[in-house]
């Protein structure tokens, strides 16, 4: 398994988010099931989706992201990510972060990823209920409840 040309997106506090193409060179299915960060004293596996009004919503993956035998799964904004739930320090463009990949079978991979600049990958984060802003960016929302 390896990751390549990862990034984290900048930012000054609150929530980021991490994408690039996981890899599987193996002959069978991987399943990462965590993450962790130093930057973010709390990391989730994110995937986006439509919520009943159409709006793109991220939400927690709770099975984990499932990486096909020689295939790949790309984290991209839109799509799946690495989320930051709550920095530990602002993130500026040229700083490296550096994951632990946890997979269903206890094994880890670590890699380091670069800090841009980007201004999308604004989802609202979907904690599961029905009286978030849909309009609200990852810097305002309050994502003190998060952890379900
Ligand atoms: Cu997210």
């Amino acid at each position: 398994m390896t990751v390549v040309d990862a990034w984290v997106k900048a930012a000054d506090e609150g929530m980021s988010a991490a994408f690039g193409p996981l890899i599987n060179d193996s002959d069978r299915e991987l399943t990462v099931v965590a993450a962790e960060s130093a930057a973010s004293t709390m990391l989730e596996l994110h995937e986006t989706v439509e919520d009943e009004t159409g709006q793109l919503v991220m939400r927690r993956v709770e099975s984990g992201f499932t990486i096909p035998a020689d295939g790949q799964l790309v984290l991209e904004p839109g799509g799946d990510h690495i989320m930051l739930m709550d920095l530990t320090a602002p993130l500026r463009a040229g700083d490296e972060v550096t994951f632990v990949l946890t997979f269903s079978d206890d094994s880890t991979l670590t890699f380091d990823a670069p800090v841009k600049d980007y201004a999308g990958a604004n989802e609202s984060y979907h904690e599961g209920d029905e009286h978030g802003d849909h309009t609200d960016s990852h810097g305002e929302h309050d994502h003190g409840e998060a952890d379900h």
